[in-house]
Order: structure tokens, then C-alpha cells, then sequence
């Protein structure tokens, strides 16, 4: 792959995370190089010139900081080590070092909301009720009735207090119990946290993207969460309760725009929020003046039924809550969610590429989609995820299996059997096979991406919606002359697509629309016919306006 290896532009300032795209590994799933079974450091460096080949600008890794496992690295227990398992500092000195060679950067998990329970601060702050650290977390003395001083959900079921008996008190955890909630009140918490951030930047890390960023702040007064009337049973039972009073509360704007702050000590880096918020309180996260995170990540693609007129919708919702000079990014999924092509199938995955890959905004892509990775089965005994273990059916392990890089066994990811199973079809879904087949969803991929590098309408042009009609989305693209027109069949019936040019016209001169990529392969310089361009079911097209003369 190396001779084919093209280096992602090394774009100027803030440029570089708003035109470029996205890519993120799950680390323990990317490739292993020691035969333990488990992703590493090493893996994904051995794996950049595969990244560069796609064409990608950026790698965010999901947490590699020591940590005991209990969410897979998300329960840190030192924010300032590299995990055994996944190498050493050094190793990741030298990712970074090969990924910037490559002029891909880096961008790392920050999970500031919790530690792990293993972290030496709580096993101060538990120790005893004066422990200097004690406040560092979330404590409270039992309910009236000795229960839990009140009526907040773990994220992943089951009360979100834990009482300590040898100190009489409960303490706080928005996910699991070994996963201990900072209490970012505490002046002293901010600073440690913000060294944390210099720690990574020092060594040339060149973004975060900051866990449940939304949830670092609680009612100063722990109120009580109230009940959701529109709950419906079988939803995770976290969503039975509104969290008015557990996440986002006005303060946490406060802490992101220091965390924004330490970023601007340094050049051009980005500050990406996970935010499971409605569209009017996301935007929200882009601070007071853009003060906060340049990127509040917008999983709205994740949460919209997969149909033209709510995928339209939403767009137009989200462009027009976008507050000014407020960059906007797209997602399709990633570690917690589904994968795409298991939630739309193999067909509509394709348009779903289309989509991500040709609207304005930043768009973050997970890794193995663009092989077109589905829901892996996991068979019972395999289950890793602890969520699957409180609320069956809710585990994530299926979007988290091993990347697959060629046939034969293992498919490339490791030498032993991986630490969760691969997909039954991976001796055929795999880079090695589908980078050379010219209609694959890989190749697919490689190509919108070459096509948003080479064509600023797509990276940084203004949107502009066309006409929603029936399963066909209708958008445009434009950047100073060039004009993108990108029409997308969310539906499996044939159709047609108009191809009347809506533009003044300057006297005698003669425009059209040409094919510049079908997500089905080929058409490329297709003309329309009879003022129309066939659209098949499933299929997606980008068409280029063009001069008549250029037509040949
Ligand atoms: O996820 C936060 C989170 O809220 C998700 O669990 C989300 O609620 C769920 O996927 C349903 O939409 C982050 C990490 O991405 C996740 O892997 C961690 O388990 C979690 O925080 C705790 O750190
Ligand atoms: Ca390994």
C-alpha cells in the first residue's frame, strides 16, 4: 500500500479539522502486533500508510490511557501513562511522530467526567472523609430512608450511587460503579485536569475529542431528576428519568471554555465534544462567542429515521441552528453506537457514505465502515461490554470487533483468536480484498474522499438544499464557480433525477450538469438525458456543473 500512499494536506491553521475528515479507531480492535489478541500502539501505526491511502486527515483514537477495563479504557486510572496492553509512552510518541511524518494528526480521547475507581485520587478520596482528595469526587451522606441521597440512573441501568460502607457515605457514577464522577466544582480538579491537557499537547497530540462533555457539571443541589412521561418500556432505563438536573447545567460552559482556553496556549488545535443532546441544546456547546468546542459532535445522522423528507429535515434544522461562524460536522457512528450498515443494510450504507462524505461540515468516519463492517453476531459466552451484562440487547460489542485487513486468519487483525469475534464474512470484507475491486464500498470511500480533497465546493463550500421528492434528496454544493449537485435515493426504486440547471444564465452560454461519481461505480462523465439523470434504487450521484465549451 505504501507506493500508493498519497499524504493528506497539511492545511494551514483551523483549516485542517474543517475541510479534513475524520477517522476513528477503536485501538483495541485496529490491529494487534504482539498476539495478545487486543489492538495496540504499534498496531495502529503499522496501519497509518493504510489511513493515508484513503485519503483520511485526521486519527482519533479511542482511549489508550492505563486504565483497569472496566469500560475499555473509558475508567482511566492515570491520564498521563499509555496502557500496558495497548504499549508505552514511547510508542506513542512514535505514533504520533510516523502519523504527523504522514501529515495525518492525531487526536486524542479525553475522558474528564470520571476516573477510574482505581485511580490513585479516589482511592484517596475513599480512604476517609478528610482525605484532601475526598472532594475531588462526588460524595453525599445516604437518603432519609439510607438510600442513595437521590433518584439519578447510571447511563448504563441501575442506581448511580454506590455506598462506601467504610466511610458511611455514597458516591456519584453517571456510568458504572467503577467509573467514580469527578467533581469539576473543585477548583483544584480543573487544574489538574487542564495539566493533563498540556501533558498530551506537549507531546504533539493535535486535538481531544472530550468525553460526555455535556455531563461534567450536576445541579449544584442534586436535585432529583423528574420522571419521563413519554418513556417507553424497553428503551434503556436511564431514559425513564429527564435529566434535567444530572447534565447540562450552565456551568459546564465555564469548564469548556478553559479547557478551550489551555488549547489556544498552543497552535491550531481542535476541541471535539461528545454531546447526546436535541439539536438547540448542542449548538449551545460552541460557547459564547465560539468560546467553547469547535466541534460539538452532531450525531443527529445517528438518531433521524434513515427517509428522505427527516434526513432533509434535519439538515435544514441543523444548518439554520448552527450559530454564526459556528463550524458544522457530521457523524455516522461510532464505538457506542450501531454500525451504519447494520441500522440502513448493505445497500443504503453506500448512499449513507455519499451523505456523510458530501455535506458541510467536518465528517468524522469509524473505522471499518468504510468496508462496509455490519452487526458482527457475538455469541453469548463472548459478551465484553458491561452494558450487555446490566440491560441485554444494549451492548456495543458488535460495532467494536476487530478490523479485518485480508483473508486468511484472523483476517490480518491478530495471530490469535481476538478479543472479540470477527465478522463471519471476513474473508471476503477485508481492505486487502475490496481496495482492488472497483465497485466496493472501500473504493467507494477512497473516492469521496479524493473527490471532497480535490473539490473545495465539497470541503468548503456553502449548502444549499434543492428539493426533497419522494426517497430523492436533492442538495448543492458551491465554492466561488464550481458547483456540486449531490442527489441521493434513499428508497430501492428507480428513478429520475432532474437536471435543469436553477441558475441565471449569462447570454449564449450553455451549462450542464456531468456525473463526477455514482455510489454504484462507473457513470463518471455520464450527461444527462432528455434534461434527466437515471437514478437506481440505492444509488447516489455527485454531478459537477460545467461549462458547455468544456464539454468537448
Ligand atoms: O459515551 C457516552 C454515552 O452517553 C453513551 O454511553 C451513550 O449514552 C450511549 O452510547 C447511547 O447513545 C461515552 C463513551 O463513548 C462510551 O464508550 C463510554 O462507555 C461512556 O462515555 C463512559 O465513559
Ligand atoms: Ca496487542
Amino acid at each position: 500500500m505504501t507506493e500508493d500512499a498519497k499524504p493528506a494536506r497539511l492545511l494551514a491553521g483551523e483549516l485542517w479539522w474543517k475541510a479534513g475528515i475524520v477517522y476513528q479507531v477503536y485501538p483495541r480492535s485496529f490491529q494487534d502486533t504482539n498476539g495478545d489478541g487486543v489492538g495496540d500502539l504499534k498496531g495502529v501505526t503499522a496501519r497509518l500508510d493504510y489511513l493515508a491511502w484513503l485519503g483520511v486527515d485526521a486519527v482519533w483514537l479511542s482511549p489508550v490511557y492505563r486504565s483497569p477495563m472496566a469500560d475499555y479504557g473509558y475508567d482511566v486510572s492515570d491520564y498521563c501513562d499509555i496502557d500496558p496492553l495497548f504499549g508505552t509512552l514511547a510508542d506513542f510518541d512514535a505514533l504520533v511522530a510516523e502519523a504527523h511524518r504522514r501529515r495525518l494528526r492525531v487526536i486524542m480521547d479525553f475522558v474528564p467526567n470520571h476516573t477510574s475507581q482505581d485511580h490513585p485520587w479516589f482511592r484517596e478520596a475513599r480512604a476517609s472523609r478528610d482525605n484532601p482528595k475526598r472532594d475531588w469526587y462526588i460524595w453525599r451522606d445516604p437518603g432519609p430512608d439510607g438510600g442513595p441521597p437521590n433518584n439519578w440512573i447510571s447511563n448504563f441501568g441501575g442506581p448511580a450511587w454506590t455506598l462506601d460502607p467504610a466511610t458511611g457515605q455514597y458516591y456519584y457514577h453517571a456510568f458504572l460503579r467503577e467509573q467514580p464522577d469527578l467533581n469539576w466544582r473543585n477548583p483544584q480538579v480543573r487544574t489538574a485536569m487542564m495539566d493533563v491537557l498540556r501533558f498530551w499537547l506537549d507531546r504533539g497530540v493535535d486535538g481531544f475529542r472530550v468525553d460526555v462533555i455535556w455531563h461534567l457539571m450536576k445541579d449544584e443541589g442534586l436535585r432529583d431528576n423528574p420522571v419521563n412521561p413519554d418513556y417507553v418500556a424497553g428503551e434503556p432505563e436511564i431514559n425513564s428519568l429527564v435529566q434535567l438536573h444530572s447534565a447540562d447545567q450552565p456551568e459546564v460552559m465555564q469548564v469548556i471554555a478553559e479547557m478551550r482556553a489551555v488549547l489556544e496556549e498552543y497552535d491550531a488545535r481542535v476541541l471535539i465534544g461528545e454531546i447526546y443532546l436535541p439539536l438547540e441544546r448542542l449548538v449551545a456547546y460552541y460557547g459564547v462567542d465560539l468560546s467553547g468546542a469547535h466541534l460539538p459532535f452532531n450525531f443527529q445522522l445517528i438518531q433521524t429515521p434513515w427517509h428522505a423528507p427527516a434526513l432533509a429535515r434535519l439538515i435544514e434544522e441543523y444548518e439554520a441552528a448552527l450559530p454564526e461562524g459556528g463550524w458544522p460536522n457530521w457523524v455516522l457512528g461510532n464505538h457506542d453506537q450501531p454500525r451504519i450498515a447494520a441500522r440502513v443494510g448493505d445497500a443504503q450504507a453506500r448512499v449513507a457514505a455519499v451523505l456523510l462524505l458530501t455535506l458541510r461540515g467536518t465528517p468524522t468516519l469509524y473505522y471499518g465502515d468504510e468496508i462496509g463492517l455490519g452487526r458482527v453476531p457475538i455469541p453469548p459466552e463472548r459478551v465484553r461490554d458491561p452494558w450487555e451484562h446490566n440491560e441485554p440487547g444494549r451492548g456495543r460489542d458488535p460495532e467494536r470487533t476487530p478490523m479485518q485487513w485480508q483473508p486468511g486468519p484472523q483476517a490480518g487483525f491478530s495471530t490469535v483468536e481476538p478479543w472479540l469475534p470477527l465478522d463471519p464474512q471476513a474473508q471476503t470484507c477485508n481492505v486487502e480484498v475490496l481496495r482492488d475491486e472497483p465497485g466496493s464500498i472501500l473504493t467507494l470511500h477512497r473516492r469521496l474522499i479524493a473527490l471532497r480533497r480535490e473539490h473545495a465546493a465539497l470541503s468548503v463550500g456553502d449548502y444549499r438544499p434543492v428539493s426533497v421528492d419522494g426517497d430523492v434528496l436533492v442538495y448543492e454544493r458551491r465554492h466561488a464557480d464550481e458547483t456540486i449537485r449531490v442527489a441521493l435515493n434513499f428508497g430501492h426504486g428507480d428513478c429520475k433525477v432532474d437536471a435543469d440547471i436553477a441558475v441565471a444564465q449569462p447570454e449564449g452560454a450553455r451549462e450542464g450538469w456531468e456525473v463526477l461519481l455514482s455510489s454504484a461505480g462507473g457513470r463518471r462523465g455520464e450527461r444527462p438525458l432528455d434534461g434527466h439523470f437515471a437514478l437506481a434504487g440505492d444509488e447516489a450521484l455527485v454531478l459537477i456543473r460545467r461549462a458547455a465549451a468544456a464539454q468537448g
